[in-house]
């Protein structure tokens, strides 16, 4: 593939990554093995099923991707993943990771919008899914990729196989593996997008595993740290920081719950004596609440991560005293950067702030609408290049133009200042998304499924304030003729298989969009006139 349609960094930038020794050359294949060598016997991962150690989960993996081969799968071959949160997940990656595929990541709450523009777009030659899981049966989903999209050759299930092929049966006699490159793209995350559908991220062996690294420094994670995975193990938050990859790195141990519910995650918080883990603010919100009126104990909790979304200073003040752990808020992308608020940083740090960049080579730029530089503590946008942020989208040339600046700088969308000792806060947003509880929505590619119904002449989708999620999404809409009622527009969206969170919260007709100066549909104007509309009627 060539470097349009995957950009890598510039040489001189690669020659300065690998000489500061951020770039170490192992690939994720690699430090399995080594994991192996070091802990053998010590617990990996767990599940509400299992548990493997590390030398069983090298092994496993090791046959696993000797049956991937067997099937037919080939390095650089791209590889849906949608799988909750389970040891298959872990072992699959794995696999992948050993015989130079990429996994694609998927949510498991993604459907066949989704799902057939991300094959469609990655090529991909297989499919991997649970048979069901949260009341979804996936074989359905599973046999319409599988006749639709031509690249598809495997589907393989994990559960009742169906037609299909049963991932246990690819545990085979072990093979030789492919050489990967730890400089090649090791798997493709997806962007929450701001733009039609959503964009692949192509991340590298050494770039992701520096980024692990690195946030195994800030976080302290060793071998004694024990992670508990409440959010969607494919999301970039729980994979990698430090996430379930970051805690293998440390030797650590992984128990990956099925919820992040309190009837779930309380029970295995005190049985797996969980010391750590990463949860966004509504999930906090929720755990803030149910704590007190629950006997729990949490004394081996450290640290408990909140990200993904903006976390208020009024609950983030909470969490210490309820959960005596500290507090870490952490401002992150799929795309690259990682901010973190230190475990010693003063308390007004930690409840304010969203923390500092983690790399001491992560570039920051906040500017003004003419990409000039604003003050310390003035709002602007984000900029950041660094030896884990991606210099471009897969696949995406005409895109990428406008989402990285030319010398190579990641436009993020955020609207943040950064204080005059490097820490940021989030302030707002430029990119045209919905970040509804840490989900994101990219506002057009609901407004073209709307667009797309006969009746409906116009569509525009803003975020609504909500006090649990944070924001939630509500739709204008301007029609044709007649308006439809609600439950009609819910059951037109599910039926063209778009993922429920991406369903408008609210949905409102009216005559004309207000206009900005330019003739544009005027979303500040919307935002203004929804907050408005809260404000008085309730
Ligand atoms: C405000 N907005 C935030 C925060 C993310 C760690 C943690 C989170 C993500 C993630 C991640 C925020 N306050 N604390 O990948 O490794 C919004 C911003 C950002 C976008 C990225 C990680 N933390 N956000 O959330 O790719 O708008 O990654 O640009 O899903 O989430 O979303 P995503």
């Amino acid at each position: 593939m060539t470097r349009e349609e995957i950009p890598t960094w510039p040489q001189s930038f690669i020659d300065y990554y690998i000489e500061q020794g951020c770039w170490e050359g192992e690939t994720f294949g690699d430090i399995l093995s080594r994991l192996n060598n070091l802990y053998q016997e010590k617990i990996a991962v767990k599940d509400h099923t299992s548990a493997l150690s590390y030398r069983a989960l090298d092994e496993r993996v090791h046959q696993l991707a000797s049956g991937l081969l067997y099937l037919g799968i080939q390095p650089q071959d791209r590889v849906i993943i949608q799988l909750p949160n389970s040891i298959a997940f872990v072992e699959i990656i794995f696999a992948l990771f050993r015989i130079g595929a990429l996994p694609v990541f998927t949510l498991p709450a993604h459907r066949w919008s989704e799902l057939s523009y991300i094959a469609e777009k990655s090529e991909a030659v297989a499919y991997v899914v649970p048979d069901q899981y949260d009341g979804f049966g996936y074989l359905p989903l599973a046999r319409t990729i599988n006749k639709n999209i031509e690249s598809i050759q495997n589907v393989i299930v994990v559960g009742e196989e169906a037609e299909f092929t049963n991932y246990h049966s690819l545990f085979m006699e072990t093979q030789p593996m492919p050489a990967v490159s730890a400089d090649s793209v090791a798997f493709l995350q997806l962007s929450g997008g701001s733009t039609g559908l959503p964009k692949l991220i192509p991340r590298t062996h050494n770039d992701y595993i520096y980024s692990l690294k690195k946030s195994n420094e800030i976080c302290q994670m060793t071998t004694a740290s024990i992670y508990l995975a409440v959010l969607p193990a494919a999301h970039n938050f729980t994979l990698s920081s430090p996430g379930i990859l970051g805690t293998l790195l440390a030797g650590g141990k992984v128990i990956l719950s099925p919820s992040g519910s309190p009837e779930v995650a309380f029970p295995l918080m005190e049985k797996e004596r969980v010391t750590i883990t990463g949860l966004v603010p509504h999930l906090a919100l929720l755990w803030l609440d149910a704590a007190p009126r629950r006997s729990f104990d949490f004394s081996s909790l450290e640290v408990m991560q909140v990200g993904g979304a903006k976390f208020g200073s009024e609950a983030a003040k909470r969490v210490t005293p309820t959960f005596n752990c500290t507090l870490q808020q952490v401002f992150g992308m799929a795309e690259g950067l990682v901010n973190y608020t230190r475990l010693d940083d003063p308390a007004e740090v930690i409840i304010h702030t969203q923390g500092r960049p983690m790399s001491e080579y992560d570039e920051i730029l906040v500017v003004n609408a003419n990409d000039e530089p604003v003050g310390v503590n003035q709002p602007g946008e984000l900029l950041t290049r660094g030896p884990y942020t991606i210099r471009g989208y897969y696949k995406a040339q005409e895109h990428n133009k406008k989402a990285f600046t030319e010398n190579g700088f990641y436009r993020t969308g955020d609207i943040v200042c950064v204080d005059e000792h490097g820490y940021i806060t989030v302030t707002g947003r430029e990119k045209d998304q919905i970040n509804r509880g840490g989900e994101k929505i990219a506002a057009e590619e609901v407004e073209n499924h709307l667009i797309a119904h006969e009746q409906i002449f116009d569509a525009a989708i803003v975020s609504m304030p909500d006090a649990f999620l944070g924001e939630k999404s509500c739709a204008y809409m301007i029609s044709k003729s007649e308006e439809m009622d609600d439950s009609e527009l819910r059951t037109y969206l599910r039926d063209r298989g778009m993922a429920v969170y991406k369903i408008p919260d609210r949905f409102i007709w009216v005559n004309e969009f207000p206009q900005s100066g330019v003739g544009k549909t005027s979303k500040k104007d919307l935002r203004e006139a929804i907050k408005e509309f809260y404000n008085t009627n309730l």
